[in-house]
């Protein structure tokens, strides 16, 4: 029972007859299927709106005791892009040499990357995530947040999935280690970078790696 009910209200909610269900749900796995992580960016402009519009579509989503532990960084100054890319490039610079495994380098040929991150400077926006490990409240009293990681991941998710729903593209871009992010973006102690998207159209003349993506027997397993 809700322990108080002013703090309930009733759920808005829209139910769908069988056929319009099964076709909502068609039509949402296509558009998904299409979607690809792309390195090779325009410098096209994109309308700010579209990115707010994004980024509250990512806050959406659900978090341990609706705490939202995340922080979107939204960059589009180019001095701070090219400051994240030469912090970021020096060390995946490192990471291609030496310290990757060859089985981790070997994994990641068909992908075709390595130190060099153009998108950093060419594409128009670059959202830099943070997670909250903890919040200060008005007094500056730590608060605690739980479930951190899968929240911030669960809101990544359907960041990437709104980004693609708008017609842009990224790439989950993790630079490792990525604690210069925190220092050039001048984050305070409780917020610690989760993951770097850049958003953008894709360059004209943008490739992707063929791959594929495993299907139904080989990614469930249903228990009637
Ligand atoms: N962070 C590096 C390496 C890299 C690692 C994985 I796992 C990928 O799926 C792709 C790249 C880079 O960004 O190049």
């Amino acid at each position: 029972m809700p322990p108080n009910d002013r703090n309930f209200q009733p759920l808005a909610h829209t139910e769908y007859s069988p056929e319009e269900m099964l076709s909502r749900a068609r039509t949402y796995h296509a558009r998904h299927e299409s979607r690809r992580t792309v390195r090779m960016f325009s410098d096209r402009a994109i309308d700010r709106e579209v990115i707010e519009l994004i980024l509250k579509t990512a806050s959406t989503a659900p978090s341990g005791a609706n705490k939202q532990p995340w922080n979107f960084c939204v960059v589009t100054n180019h001095k701070v892009k090219a400051e994240i890319r030469e912090a970021a490039e020096k060390e995946e610079y490192e990471n291609y040499h030496g310290r990757m495994s060859d089985d981790w380098l070997d994994d990641l040929k068909k992908f075709g990357t390595d130190w060099h991150k153009d998108f950093l400077t060419t594409a128009p926006y670059i959202i830099v995530v943070f997670k909250k490990a903890y919040d200060l409240n008005g007094e500056g009293k730590k608060e605690k947040n739980y479930y951190v990681n899968e929240s911030v991941g669960l809101a990544c998710g359907m960041l990437i999935s709104a980004i693609h729903n708008a017609g842009l593209v990224t790439v989950t871009h993790t630079p490792s280690p990525m604690n210069f992010l925190q220092k050039v973006l001048e984050r305070p102690d409780n917020e610690r970078p989760f993951l770097l998207l850049p958003v953008g159209y894709p360059a004209e003349n943008a490739k992707v790696p063929v791959i594929s993506r495993k299907g139904l027997e080989a990614m469930s397993v249903w228990y009637a």
